[in-house]
């Protein structure tokens, strides 16, 4: 049995989940997922590694799913809610799911693609407790969760973890900030990336803490939970700060005091995913007297980096490496360069590296150096501490603390008709991190965005769809014919 459930017995009726205004205690995950892996099993000893994709919104069944996958011997493979259908379709098709698990509500747009892929299609409102198999012995050195993320390829790639990944992933958080079985924190990050999946859900689970979660974000919502007194801890992306401060500031005087006294009663509150402005740290401290501790992840990784819990939060900065990481930092030759004060490129060493990209051995072989992996993030070690710069790639965009890739985007335009050529990039913006941006160069004389737009979003989730479009007569470009982006982004009004 993986340690994370085998934990779960020690805190029987405690709360474990609180979804939907009902509680859950670790007592009924652990038969409420018994009982799930059983009906999945049907009959089989073990799945062996097979693909479970699920698409559930946060709730007790997301998380009743995902322990019931890995105890019947699966890989877990999340889906985004807001995704439209050929991205869920790619991941479908990706992961070569056997068995697809959805609520009711998806039960219409993806039963054609199950029967077309012959995946066994499983409606959660038709799983029953009535019967318990025998659940196999789950070695921690099996792959356990794939997570699609964008990266330098045009289709987002799976990164499998295996239980001790996620393992040590989740016991290097919680001995860094100190997670206790007192703990309380709010879920509003979307389950299909680690930050919501890991640094949230796992590490309050496996501390025996409650994790109780908002189906969507909502400025008003989290601010009523967070100064409600009854949390300890909260963890979001910069965006998220960036729009609670933006709440604060419309609120009445009396509220504002409410909203700021409340909120101070947090032990902890967390940034990351994307670079934490200092404007948003400041006015943050100011109205809630908190200095957020920022830290830096990737998919790949876990977390690798973290500012103190209780000494240095150095704004811009994120901090040291988390216990049991190692982090070098390297010029482009791969030599260690920390001590020069030069930028270099983060690479990362340790058991919480990722097993591998899903069939994709190339890739894989090619993210590591010298036994390293390369993140792609550029960084300075600047007295004592590290802080990023930026990435070596500008075909990857941060927006809200998703991950996009540009050339994902410039796929899909360049199928649009009236488009004969495109070049996506992100450009900087203050709410999110950065937003997407479009250079087109039409075939025909003119295109109406509002129609562009919805055609995108049979597509595309919102999150990537460009929010600024210019339209050029041609492209700038090298002498070796590539679109210069740096200089793209200066025909963008900033
Ligand atoms: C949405 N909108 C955007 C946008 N996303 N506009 C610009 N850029 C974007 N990226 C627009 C929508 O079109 C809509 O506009 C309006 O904003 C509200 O949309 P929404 O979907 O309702 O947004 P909201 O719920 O407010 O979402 C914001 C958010 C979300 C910040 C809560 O983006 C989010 O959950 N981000 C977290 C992602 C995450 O977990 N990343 C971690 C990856 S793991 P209109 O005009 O239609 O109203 C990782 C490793 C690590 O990075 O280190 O953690
Ligand atoms: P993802 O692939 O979605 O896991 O995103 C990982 C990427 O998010 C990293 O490679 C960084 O580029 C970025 N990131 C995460 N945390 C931070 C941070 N604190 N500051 C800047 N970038 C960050």
């Amino acid at each position: 049995m993986i340690e994370l459930v085998k934990k779960a017995f020690n805190y029987s009726k405690r709360t474990a989940i609180i979804s939907n205004q009902s509680e859950h205690t670790f007592d009924q995950l652990l038969s409420k997922s018994e009982s799930i892996a059983s009906c999945i099993l049907d009959g089989q000893e073990d799945l062996l590694g097979g693909r479970v994709v699920f698409l559930i919104p946060p709730s007790f069944k997301y998380v009743a799913i995902q322990w019931a996958i890995w105890r019947a011997g699966g890989i877990a493979v999340p889906l985004c809610t807001l995704h439209p259908l050929p991205s869920l379709k790619y991941v479908i098709e990706d992961s070569e799911a056997s068995i697809l698990i959805v609520t009711k509500a998806y039960k219409e747009s993806l039963e054609p693609l199950s029967k077309q892929l012959n995946i066994r299609l499983i409606l959660v409102e038709d799983l029953t407790d009535s019967y318990l198999a025998e659940l196999p012995n789950i070695s921690m050195e099996r792959r356990a969760m794939i997570l699609y993320t964008s990266g330098t390829t045009s289709k987002p790639k799976g990164v499998v973890t295996t239980h001790k990944n996620i393992q040590f992933q989740i016991e290097s958080l919680v001995k860094a900030w100190k997670w206790e079985s007192n703990d309380r924190i709010l879920n509003i990050l979307p389950l299909h990336h680690i930050h919501g999946i890991i640094n949230v859900l796992c590490c309050a689970l496996w501390a025996g803490a409650s994790c109780e979660f908002l189906p969507k974000f909502d400025s008003k919502k989290v601010w009523d939970k967070i100064s409600s007194g009854q949390l300890t801890l909260f963890m979001a992306v910069p965006t998220i700060y960036f729009k609670l401060i933006d709440f604060w500031e419309s609120s009445s005087k009396k509220q504002k005091t409410t909203l700021s006294e409340g909120v101070k009663k947090l032990r902890l509150m967390v940034s990351g995913s994307a670079a934490l402005p200092i404007s948003v740290l400041e006015k943050w401290k100011d109205i809630t007297s908190h200095i957020l501790l920022e830290r830096y992840g990737m998919t790949e990784i876990g977390m690798a980096l973290s500012n103190s819990y209780k000494g240095e939060r150095r704004p811009g900065h994120v901090g040291l490496p988390l216990p049991g990481v190692q982090i070098r930092l390297v010029d482009t030759f791969g030599n260690d360069i920390r001590n020069t004060g030069n930028p270099g490129e983060i690479q990362i060493k340790g058991p919480n590296v990722f097993k591998e990209y899903w069939k994709k051995p190339k890739a894989t072989i090619d993210s590591y150096q010298d036994g390293w992996f390369k993140s792609g993030d550029i960084a300075v070690f600047n007295k004592g501490m590290y802080k990023i710069l930026g990435r070596d790639s500008v075909d990857i965009i941060k927006s809200g603390g998703y991950k996009i890739s540009a050339l994902e985007i410039e796929d899909v335009l360049c199928r649009h008709s009236k488009i004969k050529e495109c070049a996506v990039i992100g450009i900087p913006d203050k709410e999110w991190g950065e937003v997407v941006a479009a250079s087109l160069i039409l075939s025909e004389k003119n295109i109406d965005f509002i129609d562009l737009k919805l055609w995108l979003k049979e597509f595309l989730p919102s999150y990537k769809i460009p929010r600024k479009f210019i339209i050029q007569e041609e492209l700038p470009r090298n002498t070796l014919g590539k679109v210069t982006k740096n200089v793209l982004k200066n025909s963008f009004e900033l």
